[in-house]
């Protein structure tokens, strides 16, 4: 008999992290989760079956495919933009090939027991690119449907994938109505840059919010890559991870779209200086601006319509910028460096 369960790819990242403890909480779960890295021990202990490998790995998938009935991916392995922009085709085949990879896997799965699998998938704002910041200062904040026009690899991967995971359920949706089973029921959100108080991000573009934060706990000087007026999407942690798990359990019928935007707060470079400075007096924060990265960050939207996420599954962000950091960041944030 195979156990049931559910599959988190990438499981010891920052959203891996999150999500680990929140399935966990009520030992009801049988969590499953395959990385290329171990999972600290932990989190570790929290798991069923630490598989450490690849998702480009097939025979890894297939293991797990051989001792689990899964019935939920939460697929969050992948380069972030700017390791892509260094290592387009390794990105490319990490990011897309290890999606198709995953949405096969799904699609096996549901055959093989009958009942959909339902597929999370983190994209981003980086699936979308404003031509210039003209462009991004009038855009206000963008619809799923606007701007679909991503400027780096990641972005593009992550614009794709989200059509190849509609394309999976349309397709074995039609199978399934032509009495052949499977069926992937593909879910996606477009994460704005997350905030985590227990993880410091690598290889993103959103990154240098979370680096300012966790450079001063620690005391340590830094210098923002990009430019004081600089305007994204940001979210903490805890709300990214409520949000994945509120949109697995929405009802299929209610869900109009593939992807969906998530809001929370979208406070310039400076304006997280100047709340950073203020809870940890006598930070070193300065700036030098990397060319690069602020060419991706430009391109992101200064903020994001998420009505949609809000009316059909009820999405709704606990932390905004002030609750961020006095509820969640800084006092969490100051315990993990005290301790
Ligand atoms: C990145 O910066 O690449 C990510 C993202 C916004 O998707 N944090």
């Amino acid at each position: 008999m195979r156990r049931p369960g559910v599959l988190i790819t990438g499981a010891s990242g920052e959203i891996g992290h999150g999500l680990i403890e929140k399935l966990a909480e009520d030992g009801a779960t049988t969590i499953v989760t395959l990385d290329v890295r171990a999972l600290e021990p932990s989190l570790g202990r929290m798991v069923h079956r630490e598989v450490t490998g690849s998702i480009t790995d097939n025979a890894a998938l297939d293991r797990i495919l051989a001792e689990f009935d899964i019935d939920h991916v939460y697929h969050l392995a992948a380069y972030l933009s700017t390791r892509s922009e260094f290592t387009p085709v390794t990105a490319h085949k990490v990011n897309v090939e290890g999606t198709m990879n995953l949405l096969e896997f799904a699609q096996k799965q549901s055959e093989s027991h009958g009942r959909p699998v339902v597929f999370l998938y983190p994209s981003s704002i980086a699936a979308y690119g404003l031509p210039d910041l003209e462009t991004k200062a009038k855009a206000g904040k963008v619809r799923e449907e606007e701007y679909n026009t991503p400027s780096t690899m990641y972005g593009c991967n992550k614009l794709y994938c989200e059509l190849l995971g509609r394309y999976y359920a349309r397709h074995y949706k039609q199978l399934a109505a032509e009495a052949l089973s499977g069926k992937v029921d593909f879910r996606a959100v477009r994460f704005p840059g997350l905030i985590s108080a227990v993880t410091v991000p690598s290889g993103g573009t959103s990154d240098y919010a979370p680096e300012m934060i966790h450079a001063a706990a620690r005391g340590e000087a830094y210098a923002c890559f990009v430019r004081p007026d600089t305007r994204i999407p940001f979210m903490a942690m805890p709300d990214g991870v409520e949000a994945l798990l509120t949109l697995a359990d929405a009802p299929r019928a209610k869900l109009t779209k593939t992807a969906y935007n998530l809001g929370a707060f979208n406070p310039s470079a400076e304006e997280v200086r100047q709340l950073v400075l203020r809870s940890f007096r006598g930070a070193s924060l300065t700036y030098d601006v990397d060319v690069k990265r602020q060419g991706i960050v430009d391109t992101w939207p200064a903020d994001v319509d998420d009505s949609a996420a809000r009316a059909e599954w009820g999405f709704a962000a606990k932390y905004d910028f002030d609750r961020a950091f006095s509820e969640y960041l800084i006092p969490t944030i100051r315990g993990r460096y005290a301790r």
